[in-house]
This record gives C-alpha cells, sequence and structure tokens, in this order.
C-alpha cells in the first residue's frame, strides 16, 4: 500500500482548525522575539530512522502475540515504512538489522527505498543469539568471549555486516554488545573489556573513512550480574581507544533508574563524541515502550541539552536519531507514529527555550528564572508547528487520524493476510 499526498488532508474543517490554531500561536510567539519559520524548517529537517525491527509486534519472554498484517519481508518493512513516512514527513530513514534483514535483490532495494524516499541509517550487527549453523556459539559472550574462535567470527560478522551497509549507501554500524555474566566470578573483567577493545579495532580497521562506528551501552540484561559495555563511560572509553571514527551511542533505556540522561549528554557533546540516539521510553529498565509516554520531561530536559550542542558543539558530528521500540499490544504502526509525534514536539519545546535568556540567568544564578526560562518553553503546546511543517510538505496534518481513516491497517491485512510474523525482537 502506498499513501499518496492528495488522499490527505482532505477535511477542510480540519485545515481551517489548524490554520487558526497555527496563526494564534505564530503570532504570540513572534511577539516574543521566537523566528517561527526557523523552528518549522528545523522540523521538517528532523528525520528519524525507523528500525526494522519495530514494525512488527515485539515480545516479552513470556510470549509475543503477532499483530495482523505484519510485514512479513524487507519490502514490505520499507513499504510500512514509506506509510509512516507519507503521514509524518518524519520518517525518512530505516536502521536495517542484520541477519534479520538482509536484502536479496540489492538494486530492487534500493529502487524502492529511494521511491519511498526512504535512507538507510546505521547497520546493526547481531551477535546476541547463534545463528542456524553457525560454527561458534555466543553463549558466553562474543566479541569479548575468552576464545579467540568465537572473537573472530563476531569480528567477521561485523566486517560483514558493513559490507552489506556499503552496498545500500549506509554510513554508520551500530554495535550493541549483549557480552556479561550473569554471576560473581563468571568473568574477568579487565580481560573481557580488553578482548572487548581489541575486537571492536580490528572491525574499526575496516570502516570506510566515511563511515562512523557507534558503540552503545547498557547496565544490564539480557546477563544480570554485569555487562561488558555497561555505561557511557566505558563506550567513550572504547570510542576514544578505536579513533575518531567511532562515537558512543545512547539508547534512552539504557540506564540505571533516575540517571541524569541530559547531563551524559551534554558531557559527550562537548567531547564531540555523541554519534547516535535511540528513542523511547521507559519506567522499569529497557521497556523499549513508546517515546514520549512515561516521562516527557525528562525528554525535554535531554532535548534542551542536543539543541544546546548542536548549536554550540561543532566538534560534534550531525547525529543519527533512531527509534529503537518493540511492543506486544498496540498496532506497531501506529505506535511509531505517536512516537515519531512525541519526538517532534519535544524537539519543538526545546527550540522554543531562550538560550540567551537562560545563559543570563544562569550568569546571575537566578535559579527561579532558570527554572522559569525551561518551564515556559515546555508547557507551551507547540503541535500546531509540527503540523504545520508537515503540511508544508505535503504529510497529514494528523497522522494517526489519516493512517485510522484510510484504513491503512485493514489494508494491510488484505494485502498479506492476517498470520504473518515479522522477524525482529
Ligand atoms: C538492545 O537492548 C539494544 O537496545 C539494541 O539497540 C537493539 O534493541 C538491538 O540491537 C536490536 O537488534
Ligand atoms: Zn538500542
Ligand atoms: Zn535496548
Ligand atoms: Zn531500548
Amino acid at each position: 500500500m502506498i499513501i499518496n499526498p492528495d488522499q490527505l488532508n482532505t477535511n477542510k474543517n480540519d485545515i481551517s482548525i489548524h490554520k487558526n490554531q497555527f496563526d494564534h500561536l505564530a503570532s504570540s510567539l513572534s511577539k516574543q522575539g521566537i523566528e517561527v519559520d526557523q523552528i518549522v524548517a528545523k522540523l521538517a529537517n528532523f528525520q528519524v530512522a525507523i528500525p526494522s525491527w519495530a514494525l512488527g509486534a515485539g515480545g516479552t519472554r513470556f510470549g509475543r502475540f503477532s499483530y495482523y498484517g505484519e510485514p512479513a519481508s524487507l519490502e514490505q518493512k520499507l513499504e510500512d515504512i514509506g506509510i509512516i513516512h507519507a503521514l509524518t514527513k518524519s520518517a525518512g530513514a530505516v536502521s536495517l538489522h542484520i541477519p534479520w534483514d538482509i536484502p536479496e535483490d540489492y538494486k530492487a532495494i534500493k529502487e524502492l527505498a529511494n521511491s519511498l524516499d526512504i535512507k538507510f541509517d546505521a547497520v546493526n550487527s547481531n551477535t546476541f543469539q547463534d545463528q542456524p549453523n553457525a560454527k561458534e556459539s555466543y553463549k558466553f559472550g562474543s566479541l569479548s568471549n575468552t576464545s579467540k574462535t568465537v572473537r573472530d567470527q563476531a569480528i567477521a560478522h561485523n566486517r560483514e555486516v558493513i559490507d552489506i551497509g556499503k552496498e545500500l549507501g549506509s554510513k554508520s554500524i551500530t554495535v550493541w554488545l549483549a557480552d556479561g555474566s550473569s554471576f560473581p566470578g563468571q568473568n574477568n573483567f579487565q580481560t573481557a573489556l580488553s578482548h572487548t577493545q581489541n575486537s571492536l579495532k580490528e572491525i574499526y580497521n575496516v570502516l570506510p573513512d566515511d563511515w562512523k562506528l557507534f558503540i552503545e551501552y547498557k547496565p544490564y540484561e539480557p546477563y544480570f550480574y554485569s555487562t561488558v559495555i555497561q555505561d557511557w563511560g566505558t563506550s567513550f572509553l572504547l570510542a576514544n581507544e578505536c579513533g575518531e571514527k567511532a562515537y558512543t551511542l545512547v539508547d534512552l533505556g539504557h540506564h540505571l533508574p533516575n540517571t541524569n540522561i541530559e547531563q551524559i549528554v551534554a558531557t559527550l557533546m562537548w567531547k564531540g563524541k555523541l554519534g547516535g540516539f535511540h528513542f523511547n521510553d521507559s519506567k522499569y529498565g529497557d521497556d523499549d515502550i513508546t517515546v514520549g509516554s512515561i516521562k516527557p520531561y525528562a525528554l525535554f530536559l535531554i532535548f534542551n541539552e542536543l539543541v544546546y550542542g548542536m548549536n554550540n558543539n561543532p566538534q560534534n558530528p550531525e547525529l543519527s536519531w533512531m527509534i529503537d521500540a518493540s511492543h506486544n499490544l498496540k498496532d506497531p504502526l501506529e505506535d511509531l507514529i505517536q512516537s515519531l509525534e512525541a519526538i517532534q514536539v519535544i524537539y519543538a519545546k526545546a527550540l522554543l527555550v531562550d538560550q540567551h535568556q537562560l545563559k543570563e540567568a544562569q550568569k546571575n544564578n537566578d535559579v527561579t528564572l532558570c527554572q522559569e526560562i525551561l518551564q515556559n518553553a515546555y508547557l507551551t503546546d507547540v503541535r500546531p508547528l509540527v503540523k504545520q511543517a508537515r503540511l508544508q510538505q505535503h504529510g497529514a496534518i494528523n497522522p494517526l487520524k489519516a493512517y485510522r481513516s484510510l484504513l491503512v491497517r485493514e489494508q494491510l491485512v488484505k494485502e498479506r493476510g492476517k498470520h504473518t510474523v515479522a522477524t525482529g525482537l
């Protein structure tokens, strides 16, 4: 199924409501000296990659309830992203998982992606599962394994993922390592870390010049006592050891409760080492639920640092923005539409922060005013700006409403059948 712009915004009433709301907000923001057009343009430019594993229903270790009409192939996954992108105009990229989504026909896949205006963002390697016919097992680790043969297999896999990414036009690889231990004494921490460092260097050695290596961290899970790359400090250290093309990737769900993620973001950008971002939300752990559904204010504070960094840290490259989510309950496409909306809304709020005034207030140690400045921005209803950015690009004013009224899921079920199962987490 392909959505055409002329199927969208056909409701005159919706358009006129939006116009009123936008004009009202734009005039009040302009009076405060805010360049509304610039903000709308920034929102229109902000593209977030959809992970290929988020298009089917995810599961928990207790089971998986599949969703009707799930994509059964990479082509269908791209088709799904094309639908979300046509509606939201903010999902112009895909982050592929290897080996779940190895293209069979590269030329055809590239053409399809191109026709849907989808780029290939970071490719993801997988050394957390044993693949059928694999010679060695990752049960006791991959890049950190005590056995050189196992480490070599994991290195070779990552190099292959880079090769696949090269064919597609990707410019980065994300390494998320499950490696760790579940019992004290099981691993020698120093040995595991030093093996990991050497293995990453071997992957880094074949990285094309215009590529980036993203190193993801996570405190626990699947192992429960220790994880080799447990926190941003470890990732940062490894990235520095590898070289200038290696960066830390922050996944919002990969922190112990109440961690000050915005401060991590600030530190990494200051050092020019923040490479990528996995958006999601969580209450307890790596819950991977809808962005902004639990802690929207925390997300706003994170975006405030991202915006500051994008304005003040030329040493930090452009970031790869990706969603990393997976669900058991909602229609995955509806969920992604909600996540994209949350990202755009929070980004817009962060763009409203008067950085100049905030600096002054900080200089004067006016703590009350500092808080007011942030909260004024946060409490502004910026949805008309986000809608305006979509409308300008011929996306839907109300993507979720359009998704439902166009009967997208019903159509996908008709095309693909009810009992389809997508590959992925
Ligand atoms: C795992 O917890 C990480 O968030 C990974 O980024 C990701 O979910 C995985 O690599 C999917 O393949
Ligand atoms: Zn992640
Ligand atoms: Zn995760
Ligand atoms: Zn996550």
